[in-house]
């Protein structure tokens, strides 16, 4: 057993004691109330689920384990010469519940390295996919090719007990996320750039052997995905990602199972899709207005074109949070470091300005300001990644990191089968008659 499966053990140990205590003590204690509005809306605002690896404020953004994204940016160890936070360190913090050292982190590096082969048969199948299918769609589909690796469907069939469920779902969760930067990288290379493959370095970090293979070996773009797989990967339990890998999970799915179930979710505009709507309406309204650097007052009309059309304004607005996204700040930072005069970055600022005045006269929207995937496409356009059906493929290689750990402790504290009732309109109309 590797440093990583004992510390998480250890954790989980504590952690059931701790559970089960607070249960004895406090189990029947109400946490809330539920409005029938509520379930004809969402269910916004119930409190139904436990996510242990990050926490959600509406004001204050995300936290990881108590920790906030500028927190993490600073205290997470970073590659040689790097400036931003290795990813391999907010999966290790998710899962151990402690930051990790920088040799902490080395080590999560080189067991995702030893890892990463990913069969032949996965590529087999994404080839057989027409040139023209969406990359989420690709990515799914070889997230599911390789189910055939699963050991916890093995382990299953052969009769483990309950009590060592976690273990082969960690082994699974660590052979994923080894994984994905290749499955993304090949759909990448395929679709837009001739098929012709980048083989993987081994000396190299998750993100950055994600970038590389991608064919981007810029610093700044290496950087970049470092920060992006960093922030992308959590949300707490409710977000639709989060909460269908955690469903389909309940049901004691395999983690590739459970996951590609969650990216499904990833793949819808609302959520994470969102990131390629936002530079796809962007340069649509470029386009349209002929101009690169679009002024504020050009912004503002192309705004309530959208709306009076009926669409939505991708990359504002939020389920949960009533403030501008930490997630956008730190990649504005980041753009105010590496590319300030960047027309399509200045854009995104000055959509910034104009926005949330705009959708708050309107009334009616809780939140008018811009959420994570307002700005990264732009980023990535910067280092030449123009294909934006792509996006969301980066959004699901770091997402996998949050829900996959959200899944080790599914199973490390027992959790069990999801299954809310649900009501017809007709025995609500019978309740409400008192019958
Ligand atoms: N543009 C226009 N209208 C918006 C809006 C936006 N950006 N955000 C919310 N609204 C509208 C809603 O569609 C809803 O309208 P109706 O009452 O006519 O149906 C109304 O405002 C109230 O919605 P809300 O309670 O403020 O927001 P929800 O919790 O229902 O929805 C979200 C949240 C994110 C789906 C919504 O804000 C939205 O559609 N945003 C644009 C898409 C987007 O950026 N999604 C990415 C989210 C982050 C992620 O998951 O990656």
């Amino acid at each position: 057993m590797g440093i990583l499966k004992e510390r998480f053990k250890a954790k989980a140990d504590a952690d059931n004691a701790t559970i089960k205590e607070l249960l004895k003590n406090h189990g029947t204690k109400k946490i809330g109330e539920v409005t029938l509005s509520q379930i004809y809306q969402g269910m916004r605002g119930i409190t139904g689920l436990v996510s242990e690896t990050s926490l959600l404020d509406a004001q204050d953004g995300i936290r990881f384990r108590g920790y906030s994204i500028p927190e993490l940016q600073a205290k997470l160890p970073k590659a040689p010469n790097g400036t931003e936070p290795l990813p391999e360190g907010i999966f290790y913090l998710m899962l151990v519940g402690e930051l990790p050292t920088e040799e902490d982190v080395q080590y999560i590096t080189s067991v995702l390295q030893r890892r990463s082969h990913v069969p032949n048969h996965v590529f087999s199948v994404i080839d057989a996919l027409p040139l023209s299918t969406h990359p989420m769609t690709m990515f799914v589909t070889g997230v599911m090719a390789l189910q055939t690796e699963s050991n916890f469907a093995k382990a299953y069939a052969k009769g483990i007990s309950k009590k060592d469920y976690w273990e082969p779902i960690m082994d699974d969760a660590m052979d994923l996320i080894a994984r994905l930067p290749r499955i993304a990288a090949y759909i990448y290379r395929r679709k837009y750039k001739n098929n012709e493959h980048i083989e993987p370095n081994g000396l190299l970090d998750w993100a950055g052997n994600l970038a590389y293979m991608m064919g981007y070996e810029q610093p700044g773009f290496m950087a970049l995905m470092r920060l992006y797989m960093t922030i992308h990967a959590d949300h707490e339990g409710g977000n639709v990602s989060a909460h269908a890998t955690h469903l389909v999970g309940s049901a004691l799915s395999d983690p590739y199972l459970s996951y590609a179930a969650g990216m499904n979710g990833l793949a819808g505009p609302l959520h994470g899709l969102a990131n390629q709507e936002v530079i796809k309406w962007i340069f649509e309204m470029r386009k349209e207005l002929g101009t690169d650097l679009p002024t504020k007052e050009q912004i503002g009309e192309y705004v309530k074109k959208t709306l009076s059309e009926g669409k939505v304004v991708p990359g504002y607005g939020h389920a949960v949070l009533r403030r501008t996204d930490p997630r956008f700040e730190a990649q504005m930072e980041f753009g105010k470091k590496h590319m300030p005069d960047d027309p399509l970055v200045q854009t995104v600022w000055n959509i910034y300005e104009v926005v949330p005045p705009i959708l708050k006269s309107l009334g009616k929207i809780k939140n008018p300001w811009p959420n994570v995937d307002a700005h990264s496409g732009a980023l990535l356009v910067h280092y030449g990644l123009v294909e934006y059906e792509f996006y969301t493929v980066l959004f699901a290689v770091s997402r996998a990191l949050g829900v996959l750990a959200n899944l080790c402790w599914d199973r490390a504290l027992g959790f069990p089968l999801e299954r809310p009732k649900s009501v017809t309109t007709r025995a609500v109309k019978l309740w409400l008659e008192g019958k």
